[in-house]
């Protein structure tokens, strides 16, 4: 795979305080060395903080406005959606291969990660995402153990078929991988332990991947945001059924 990286600084709008869904973002700048500012996370006085990602998410007329973070700007292009901005991403950076067949098959593969994670979201706000989780605790932990005994033991079995073992898909979504079963670790590690066995090529993927120099280099900084219970990946003991 030939790295096209340019070099241009790309602005990341992300909730400065989780990892989120910004950090499939974050992990595909880091492997790639790019040059990234997380501008949510800068201090207001040097036009940062949540305020300036918001003053886009409000538009200003030159720019498609974006529903949700994250968001990647590049000069005056402003483009949303988590698997949009890989899809447009990765070509740049070098982290897929250029032929057509290469990227849809990643961003088909981007876009099944994105159901999955808006499904883990969903085990603690199954109700409504703007209810407190305090709020809907008993259905999240309904929807939970639902999900953990039928979804997520679905959706790893596919991307460990796809994967086979120790081998990589050659590609972001590589990465993408790599921060699920972290986050799945994170938030229902008695569950992922029984699930995991199953599992050995997501998990050597995993390995493999969290020792790449700048991977290991990123999560080792303090870039890297701890997981929390603000984030997409929350740890409630008692949303996990082992
Ligand atoms: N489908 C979008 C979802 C974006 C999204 O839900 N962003 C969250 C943070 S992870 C957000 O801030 N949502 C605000 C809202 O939905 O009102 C994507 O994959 O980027």
């Amino acid at each position: 795979m030939s790295s096209q990286s340019e070099a241009v600084t790309y602005d990341l709008y992300y909730w400065p305080e989780i990892q989120g869904r910004g950090e499939f973002v974050r992990l595909a700048f880091e492997e790639a060395g790019a040059t990234y500012v997380d501008v949510a996370r800068l201090p207001a006085a040097t036009g940062g903080g949540v305020d300036a990602m918001l003053r886009l998410m409000r538009g200003d007329g030159s720019a498609l406005t974006p529903f949700a973070p994250p968001f990647v700007k590049v000069g005056d292009l402003v483009i949303g959606q988590t698997a949009n901005v890989l899809q447009f991403l990765a070509p740049r950076l070098g982290l897929v291969a250029p032929d057509e067949t290469s990227r849809v098959h990643a961003h088909q593969l981007m876009l099944t990660v994105a159901d999955l994670v808006a499904e883990v979201h969903d085990t603690h706000h199954p109700v409504a995402s703007s209810l407190y989780y305090e709020d809907q605790k008993e259905e999240a932990v309904r929807s939970a153990r639902i999900f953990l005994r039928e979804r997520l033991p679905k959706y790893l079995g596919y991307f460990e078929r796809l994967l086979g073992p120790n081998r990589e898909l050659g590609s972001y979504v590589d990465l993408a991988l790599f921060q699920l079963i972290a986050g799945l670790r994170y938030a229902f590690p008695r569950a992922m332990q029984r699930i995991q066995a199953s599992l050995p090529g997501l998990v050597s993927l995993f390995d493999r991947v969290a020792t790449r120099s700048r991977i290991a280099a990123y999560l080792a900084s303090p870039r890297r945001i701890p997981f929390n219970e603000k984030g997409l990946f929350r740890h409630y003991p008692e949303l996990d059924a082992g």
